[in-house]
């Protein structure tokens, strides 16, 4: 069996980071082991979240794994705190890396233009850096717009998505993939650019209006398990792609109306059925 090492925040009510990681990775048959970054009582869409910082357990926990000779098959990044943790997981992956091992990175910061409240610059600055040493990244437009220094657009063409993928290229990761790029109206999808092949991948699928926390995080999880087992990553982008998409409709149709996450516990049998 495979075992991937994600490394994100949790949120300890919300359906996002590892609550959404830790149960969509293992059901795709991968061992899945977690370094907390932070314990929040809830994610930040809710009022009066408690936040601890785990910083300074990041070092003893990666030791104790040294000394016990641990070795993973990928690394999964995703939502982190502070620029001084993103210096410490770029030591820790640096430390585990393998010529076969995969790291795969979702710089998790923003959004619709806008970045979340806990960031600015500098944290943008350190994601780039971060990207730059994994093998697939996923950041969404807004993300890519930060980070490369291009103007972020609501409306645009292929060639504007185009040129973000060929910025994001020069941070050095194999595979470049966009998230949340709609190329025809009322569809959405990824498009992403393989650096070693050359070769562009886009796909689309049906766009639907709304919007919930952690399906950036549903999607990254659902690409990373379907990547570990064995699946290529224009595959695995498909497949979590409609995944998300799927889950959200399903969570739409729950006469219950949920709010602060989505309904992945439902779809998640179908998912391990594919
Ligand atoms: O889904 C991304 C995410 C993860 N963790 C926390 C968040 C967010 C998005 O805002 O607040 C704590």
């Amino acid at each position: 069996m495979k075992r991937l090492l994600t490394i994100q925040d949790i949120s300890c009510l919300g359906k996002c980071s590892l609550t959404i990681a830790l149960p969509v990775i293992s059901a795709l048959g991968t061992e899945t082991v977690i370094l907390p970054t932070a314990v929040l009582s809830t994610h930040t869409m809710f009022k009066n979240f408690t936040c601890k910082d785990l910083s300074d357990q990041i070092e003893p926990i990666k030791n104790h794994w040294k000394s016990e000779n641990v070795v993973f098959d990928g690394i999964y990044t995703g939502y982190l705190g502070t620029i001084e943790q993103i210096d410490q997981i770029k030591g820790l992956i640096a430390d585990f890396r393998t010529d076969d091992m995969l790291v795969f990175v979702d710089p998790v910061m923003a959004d619709n233009g806008k970045l979340y409240p806990a960031f600015d610059m500098d944290y943008v600055k350190k994601n780039a850096e971060l990207c730059s040493v994994a093998d697939i990244i996923v950041p969404n437009i807004t993300e890519a717009a930060f980070m490369t220094g291009m103007e972020y657009r609501e409306k645009y063409d292929e060639d504007y998505i185009r040129e973000l993928l060929g910025k994001l290229n020069e941070f050095g990761a194999k595979i470049s993939v966009l998230t949340g790029v709609s190329l025809e109206e009322g569809k959405t999808g990824v498009m992403g650019y393989d650096s070693q092949t050359g070769e562009y991948y886009t796909y689309q699928n049906k766009r639907i209006d709304a919007t919930y926390h952690g399906t950036g995080d549903l999607f990254s999880s659902t690409c990373v398990g379907e990547l570990m087992r064995g699946k290529s990553w224009k595959d695995a982008m498909r497949i979590a792609a409609d995944y998300t998409a799927h889950t959200i409709e399903v969570t739409l149709n729950n006469p219950k109306k949920p709010w602060y996450g989505v309904d992945f516990e439902a779809t998640l049998p179908e998912l391990m059925g594919n």
